[in-house]
This record gives C-alpha cells, structure tokens and sequence, in this order.
C-alpha cells in the first residue's frame, strides 16, 4: 500500500506539472497542493529504539515486536537508557542484550549503551572525548545525518536523555529526525519516563525536532496503560512461543530460556501486580505499533506545552506543534504483537 502511495503522490505530482491534465476541474495549483501534502510513508520505516529494557516487562516486549516486524522496519541498532527502577546502564543493556538473543539478532542489530545519568549532569560534557552515554548519543547523530529520502524514527521509551543529548550536541538532526516517545500522562502530571528525566522532555519540546507522545495515563482507558495483559493469559498462551535458539538466555530473576514467550512468562511471574486481576500494561509496545499502523491509535496535533513545577503549562500561541496520541485499539495491538511472535520476519540494518 505504501510504494501504491508513494506512486500515486509522484503521479499526481507529475500530472499537476502538465499542462492539459486537470481531471478534476481544479486549478493546476491546489491540484499540485494536494499531492505534496500526502502523508511521508516510506514502505519500511528506519528506526533506532532507545529502551530501559530492565524496567518492568514491557519493553522486552516493544523490543521482540520490533525486531519479528522486518516487513515494516529496518532497526538500525538499540541504544539503551537507564531509569532509576531497572538498576545502572549495564543492567539495561544486559536485557536488551536478552531480547537481541532470543531474536537471533545478537551481533546482527547493533547495542549501544547510553546515559546512565540525567541531562543536566551530562549536558556540559558533550564534546569531552568521552562522557555518560557517548556510545548511543554519538550513534544517533550519526545514523541521523546519514539517512536519506525519510525521516530516521526514534522511539525512545523509557527517559529522553539520549535523544535530547543527541538534539543537544548536533542541532541539525532536529529536521532528520521523527520522535516517537512512549511517555507522559498528559494533560495530567506525574509518569515515570517523564519524571525520570524532566529536564531532558522539555528540551525535546523546546527544539523543532517532530515529537510524538504516545500517552501513558495510568488507570485510564484513553492511554497506553489500559493495553493490559492478564498473567493468566501470559501462561496460558505464552510458552514455547517464537522461535527457538540453540543456546539458551540466563534470565534476568535466573532461569534458562530457549525462547521469548517462555521468558515472557519468567518476566510475568517476576513482577508485582496492583490489582487482583493480576494484570500488566504493555506500554512501549503501543509506541511500534502505531507507527506500523496508525489506525491503532488516535492522533491529533497540539501547540508545544512545558511541564514546569510539576504540571503541564499550555502554550496556546507556541507554533511549535506536536503530536499526542490517545485511544488506542488495545485488542489489534496485543494481536498483532503474538502475530509477530508465531510469523517472525527477522528485521534487517539495511
Ligand atoms: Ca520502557
């Protein structure tokens, strides 16, 4: 659908420069106007995905669904961040580490370690020959100021650290790049990602660089936290799930596991539960999957707010625009993720 796209844009284009091919009446100008403004959607899209992969469950999640979407992306590597609930940067790279196994993709997708530390202590740092989290930031201006005809996607999904670090040491990236941000619970206070690193939001919305939020909003059924998964459906329908690999992962609780759903279940088994329904959101899956298709969630754009002494400040005249997405279609997104595990299409670099 997307070469059709793109075909039909380049056909139009083409057609609203003759002369003599006006089919609908309408002056050769708004003709050619409607055409550039179709949607940028390249057959796969270019990613780098920035994870605190040792946070809770989700992100181990987020991360199979990317790498078995081979059809839809092409991951140029995973940069890591450490949040404060998943222990320093090496425990979150070890995680990611896990997945890359699992997915047989270990020495094949690039793992770069990123900030332990926040934007603040980092910020003045950035040209030192080295400083906290140098490997990702460097990565991500690099691929930035490499991509061509598209935009590289960044889905951050846990802190900002890297990207704003990045935005912060090479400016131009702002107009290479697209944000696609698992965090916030906008219009209310309060999120870990987001409160995990303020500062470093706030010069994300501060630069011109496209930023998506795909929302949080705990105990609200307009947010990515009500894309719930129940323990009892995990066991039930997790075990020997994807495909196998010969040399088994040592799990972060321990244990053994020679395939994702089987770890799934370690890391449902693992994790607290608030409710006695014993169920989790899948949140940074939600950030993927609506870049795979939109229709699984809504988007509308707002002016740029600023979140200053704890709450949300609007901006109503601010022309820097971002994007907010809400309602997601938790059923599509939860079936398309165990889609991916039992017809994985290995994504590539290139
Ligand atoms: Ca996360």
């Amino acid at each position: 659908m997307n070469t059709t796209l793109k075909l039909c844009t380049t056909l139009l284009l083409s057609c609203a420069l003759m002369t003599n091919c006006n089919n609908s009446g309408k002056p050769l100008a708004e003709e050619e106007k409607e055409a550039v403004e179709q949607p940028d959607t390249p057959d796969k899209y270019t990613v780098i995905f920035d994870t605190d992969a040792n946070n809770e469950l989700d992100d181990q999640h987020a991360q199979i669904y990317l790498l078995f979407n081979g059809n839809d992306f092409v991951v140029k590597g995973i940069t890591v961040n450490a949040t404060h609930s998943g222990g320093e940067i090496a425990n979150h790279y070890q995680e990611a580490e896990r997945i890359l196994k699992l997915s047989q993709l270990d020495g094949k997708v690039p793992l770069y370690s990123g900030a332990n530390g926040d934007f603040e202590e980092i910020r003045n740092r950035i040209y030192d020959d080295d400083f906290d989290g140098k490997a990702a930031v460097d990565f991500i201006i690099e691929e930035a100021l490499n991509i061509k005809d598209q935009k590289l996607v960044l889905i951050p999904v846990g802190k900002l650290t890297n990207i704003a670090l990045a935005l912060l040491k090479q400016p131009s990236i702002a107009e290479k790049i697209r944000i696609v941000w698992l965090g916030s619970n906008y219009p209310k206070p309060g999120e870990y990602n987001q409160d995990n690193d303020i500062p470093s939001m706030n010069y994300v919305l501060s630069t011109k660089a496209p930023f998506e939020m795909v929302t949080v909003r705990y105990e609200e059924p307009s947010g990515t936290a009500a894309i719930t998964v129940t323990q009892a459906q995990i066991n039930e329908s997790m075990p020997g799930r994807g495909p196998r690999i010969e040399d088994p992962i040592t799990g972060r609780h321990g244990g053994t596991y020679h395939t994702f759903g089987d770890y799934s279940v370690s890391l449902f088994e693992h994790i607290d539960y608030h409710s006695e329904a014993r169920e989790r959101a899948l949140f940074d899956v939600a950030a993927v999957a609506v870049i795979k298709n939109p229709a699984w969630g809504k988007v509308r754009e707002h002016p740029a707010p600023i979140y200053e002494d704890s709450v949300w400040v609007e901006q109503p005249e601010n022309e820097r625009k971002i994007m907010i997405w809400e309602n997601f279609d938790k059923e599509s997104i939860v079936q398309d993720l165990f889609h991916a595990l039992d017809n994985p299409v290995l994504v590539t670099t290139k």
